[in-house]
């Protein structure tokens, strides 16, 4: 995570410098964050508050990181398609600027809400929660979480997802478990994206990508897709199945987990919360 370019101060959580934070000038005149355990803290707090949420609802949260373009967005239309009327899915969206993304979800019919980070160079829990004042939980399976294109400060940012999944696309180079190992230690599950791109861009070695993220002691699953030719869709739909039938078996054994969540506010369709003009939704 970077500590010195103040990403970790986010719209979202921007208020909570005002109760313990600072931020000093540099030589330079670049503005430090030299107080951030406040932030962290709190963002773990919210984080939590996030996944009661999510857990309360037997709704699944995947949050899917990767370097920009490696194929998210991609990705999520080509599971929207695949799965059809399989399961229910809600999109949050994370990027610096503009609701392309989002638009190209709404475009298959689906609920997408777009969170604009500004300067942030990813997404926190606290943008999450307020883009959750725009979901009906309950109308919802799986609830994916596009952070924004970035291989390092994702990783560092608990949004209260289940699982995280992280992109290598075969044209960014298979070393990138090995230079970026917090973002691919965190990782739930790996997948080569534009595996199309493999038989062109043939130094990519699957096999030696896999071997940098055994290094980092992760046995996390590996797919090959493209979100392009449909391959390895089916796989990737899989690992999602079970995804979903552990969080719905696991609220079916606890359907009263969120009775904890101390409500402030409840998280259904009302539109924006005041003072965070941060979201919006279709
Ligand atoms: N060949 C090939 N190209 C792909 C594939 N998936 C995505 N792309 C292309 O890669 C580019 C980026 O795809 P996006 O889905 O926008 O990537 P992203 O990760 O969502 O990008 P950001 O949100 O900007 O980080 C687009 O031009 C896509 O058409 C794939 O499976 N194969
Ligand atoms: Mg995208």
């Amino acid at each position: 995570m970077c500590d010195t370019c103040g990403c970790n101060v986010t719209p979202g959580n921007k208020h909570l410098l005002a109760s313990g934070g600072t931020l000093e000038t540099t030589a330079e005149g670049h503005e430090a964050v030299t107080v951030l355990h406040n932030l962290l803290h709190e963002n773990d707090h919210m984080a939590q508050h996030n996944r009661d949420h999510f857990n309360g609802h037997g709704v699944v949260a995947i949050n899917l990181m990767s370097s920009p373009g490696a194929g998210k967005t991609a990705l999520l239309e080509a599971t929207i398609q695949a799965l059809g009327d399989e399961f229910s899915l809600a999109v949050i969206e994370g990027d610096l600027e503009t609701e392309n993304d989002a638009e190209r979800i709404r475009k298959h019919g689906v609920r997408a809400i777009q969170i604009s980070t500004g300067s942030a160079c990813h997404l926190d829990a606290h943008m999450v929660h307020d883009a959750l004042h725009g979901l009906d939980l309950d109308d919802y399976d799986i609830i994916f979480i596009e952070n924004v294109g970035n291989l390092v400060c994702p990783a560092s940012f608990d949004l209260g997802q289940h699982v995280n999944v992280a992109l290598l696309s075969v044209p960014e180079g298979d070393d990138k478990p090995a230079k970026y190992p917090v973002m691919f230690r965190t990782a739930d599950m790996v997948m080569i994206s534009k595996a199309d791109l493999l038989p062109i861009l043939d130094d990519f070695k699957p096999e030696r990508a896999e071997t940098y993220l055994r290094n980092l002691a992760n046995d996390a699953p590996v797919i090959h897709t493209s979100a392009k030719s449909g391959a390895g869709m089916e796989d990737w739909l899989e690992w999602l199945r079970t995804q979903v039938a552990a969080r719905k078996q696991e609220h079916r054994q606890n359907p009263d987990a969120h009775a904890h969540v101390h409500h402030d506010h409840s998280h259904h369709e009302q539109g924006q919360s005041p003072g965070r003009p941060i979201t919006s939704d279709s």
